[in-house]
């Protein structure tokens, strides 16, 4: 599925845009998995803009903005497992991390059109520390994305930097790093982004009258060890390929809350 110098370009600049790794059929299966989820949420009490707080946009514009952002979206709909296990996306993760290839979480994110809300740069590191950097996310888009709808930006190379300081442990300062600062992954529907969770990226407001629909699913070596116990929960350990060579070093351990 991708070429010895595809991964090389990925480890150099620590992103890789993917075309077609879903076909129209498996992107048209998760669209409507999408709309249904949206529809249920909507009529349950747990419904709300998950659209970032900050300075990075005076507050008037930004409670304007929505996003809707929901975690381990495996749980309410077996086609998101099948979209986490498919084969090209499996394959992919094998080159670019290794053989054994471990979920950490999963996440929809859907900006709304004309007011779907922008994410300032940042690296994913401050969110969940490991101690060998082999976290990494991809990016599943199920629809055309470019700087209109808000497209995800990446700056090539920075994951070489190491971990940068953040404001207030959510993003990167704005004057220093705007979203402009990052190169548009412009994308079609069934295109892939990964992205290793040092590298800067992120994305800006959904100005067109399009929606822009992408799932995030975030992956580790499992023998990289988290560095403290931020963003634990439910979704994570599931081994999507390989092996757990560490068998039970570290793992989950929830309680059940009736919600
Ligand atoms: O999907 C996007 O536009 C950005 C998502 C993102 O940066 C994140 O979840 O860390």
């Amino acid at each position: 599925m991708i070429s010895e110098d595809q991964v090389k370009f990925y480890h150099e600049n620590g992103y890789l845009l993917v075309k077609g790794v879903y076909d129209a059929e498996e992107v048209e299966t998760f669209r409507e998995s999408v709309e249904t989820f949206l529809k249920r949420a909507a009529a349950s009490k747990f419904d709300r803009s998950h659209a970032w707080a900050g300075d990075y946009l005076p507050p008037e514009e930004l409670k304007k903005l929505v996003l809707k952002g929901f975690h381990d979206v495996q749980y309410h709909d077996a086609q998101f497992m099948r979209m986490i296990t498919q084969r090209n996306l499996i394959t992919i993760f094998t080159k670019l991390i290794g053989d054994n290839v471990q979920l950490h979480h999963t996440k929809m994110m859907v900006k709304p059109p004309e007011k779907g809300a922008a994410f300032p740069m940042h690296q994913d590191y401050p969110y969940f520390p490991h101690s060998k950097h082999s976290m990494m996310l991809a990016s599943i888009h199920l629809d055309h994305t470019n700087e209109e709808n808000g497209c995800l930006h990446v700056i090539p190379g920075s994951h070489r930097q190491g971990p940068l300081p953040h404001v207030g442990s959510y993003y990167l300062n704005h004057k220093e790093y705007p979203i402009e600062s990052g190169i548009p992954c412009i994308a079609e529907s069934g295109d892939v982004l990964f992205f290793n969770y040092l590298t800067i990226h992120g994305s800006p407001i959904n100005r067109s009258d399009r929606t822009r629909r992408n799932i995030l699913v975030q992956v580790r070596d499992p023998e990289d060890e988290p560095a403290n116990d931020k963003h634990v929960n439910w979704g994570q350990g599931l081994m999507l390929h390989g092996i757990n060579p560490t068998f039970r070093n570290y793992k989950y351990e929830g309680t059940l809350v009736k919600a």
